[in-house]
């Protein structure tokens, strides 16, 4: 399975594993500071059970025993975020030493090991005296961003191989200030439309001040859903394209050619921050690779309810995940191939994230997720063929190491090619990690 597509890619394809800091570190130790995810979690029902990050996967104690195991499974990258709250606890100029020391010793770890470092900035813990004085729907947060990635760079540059400023800018945004569903859990159109411009311009800042240092190789990680209209009524078209612009152009438009969507602006755009055009060349400098996310589509379905955007979001009835997700890979296809066309001829592509939740249940110490190696190789199948038509395709990333925090959905949902027990943080390799090792183990 896995094995079979493995043998497909080229030798200087690079396979990794992705994390993030809050979803794994725990992040009452080692002075992390507060973010707005654990205010969020406090606030009643916003995410499951009330669970945070403070405890998470211990990775701050047991980073070792993690790293081992990717290099064990025979990855060659590892994609990890910085915590902007462990970094800079208390103020934006004063620099926790235990973080300092926690990523050397993260980055130093994995250099010793062979692993390259794929580092994000952001991957959503926004310290909460950024989120207090209004997150991203308030420019000064982009601009304190930009101060952060200074000190980063300053201290870390050196041994960082790529870069992208932040994970998943529509689940910052939009997710957050227009669903909810994500810290902060605003549902406010204004608060979105802010919240869509500044992510892009602290991504936009950020590329600015690691240029400056002559930092290399900086890309931006881009999650991307699959658009499918409900029927082929026009109105039902219009919709799905709306959501297209919505979860998918409005981002690389902005980055590769400067420019909000027109259809989007439409619905955006007297919600935006005056004189917003003046930032657009910021937003736009040239980016040495792009990174997809991908888990899934959505059918679009007219919804007269749903008062800015007219429609719903659904699923069909392909086979599902965990998260009840559908599984459909040639939507990873598509964006690839729309990427490459459209949008950044000739720029190297990574897949930054891509893998599934399912309900892993631990017998005999072992956990049989084959539903999970199945969705490896039915992807990674996609993406070799790609590969094979000449598209500039240079890495993937299986989401994720070990099962952690799934944000809103706490600890209920299951991700990992390790499995994680809770109570004692014991790891323990699932059949898709040994599937993951054998086909990287006789690659050649
Ligand atoms: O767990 C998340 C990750 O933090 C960002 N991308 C999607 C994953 C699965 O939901």
């Amino acid at each position: 399975m896995i094995d079979k597509q493995i043998k497909r890619f080229p030798d200087d394809f690079s396979f990794g594993v992705a994390t993030s800091a809050y979803q794994i570190e725990g992040s009452s130790f080692g002075g992390c500071g507060r973010s707005h995810w654990d205010d969020f979690a406090d606030q009643n029902g916003k995410t499951h059970q009330g669970q945070n990050g403070a405890i998470a996967c211990e990775h701050y104690q047991r980073w070792a025993e993690d790293l081992d195991l990717v290099r064990a499974a025979g990855f060659d990258a590892y994609r990890f975020s910085f915590s902007w709250a462990r970094l800079l606890p208390e103020q934006d100029s004063q620099v926790n030493p235990a973080g300092l020391d926690f990523y050397d010793a993260l980055i130093d770890g994995m250099l010793e090991r062979g692993l390259t470092p794929f580092a994000t900035l952001y991957h959503w813990e926004l310290p909460s005296r950024h989120g207090d004085a209004g997150g991203w729907t308030n420019r000064q947060t982009a601009l304190r961003f930009a101060d952060y990635t200074d000190i980063v760079i300053r201290h870390f540059g050196d041994r960082l191989a790529t870069i992208a400023p932040v994970n998943e800018p529509w689940c910052v945004s939009w997710l957050s200030h227009y669903w909810g569903a994500h810290a902060p859990g605003l549902r406010d159109i204004a608060a979105t439309a802010q919240a869509m411009h500044y992510i892009q311009l602290a991504h936009g800042l950020s590329v600015e001040v690691m240029r400056g240092h002559g930092q290399t190789n900086l890309g931006c990680v881009l999650n991307k859903e699959f658009a499918c209209p409900a029927d082929d009524s026009p109105e039902t078209q219009r919709l799905t394209l709306l959501f297209d612009g919505i979860y998918n152009r409005w981002f690389e438009e902005s980055i590769f050619k400067g420019r909000y969507p027109d259809d989007v602006l439409a619905l955006l755009e007297a919600y935006l921050p005056q004189g917003y055009q003046q930032d657009m060349a910021t937003i736009s400098q040239p980016l040495d690779w792009v990174g997809v996310n991908y888990y899934t589509r959505s059918i679009i379905t007219p919804d007269a309810n749903e008062a800015h955007i007219g429609f719903a979001c659904t699923q069909g009835d392909l086979p599902k995940t965990d998260m009840g997700w559908e599984i459909i890979p040639e939507g990873l296809g598509f964006f690839i191939k729309r990427l490459a066309q459209d949008y950044a001829p000739g720029l190297p592509i990574y897949i930054t994230e891509n893998g599934m939740a399912h309900a892993d249940i631990l017998e005999d110490g072992r956990i049989n997720d084959a539903p999970r190696i199945a969705y490896f190789a039915d992807h990674l199948g996609e993406i070799a063929d790609l590969v094979a038509e000449g598209c500039p395709i240079k890495g993937y990333f299986a989401w994720s190491l070990l099962d952690n925090y799934e944000w809103a959905y706490g600890y209920a949902k299951r991700f990992g090619l390790v499995h994680i027990d809770y109570a004692s943080q014991k790891r323990t390799p699932k059949a898709s990690y040994l599937a993951w090792q054998n086909a990287l183990q006789n690659r050649k």
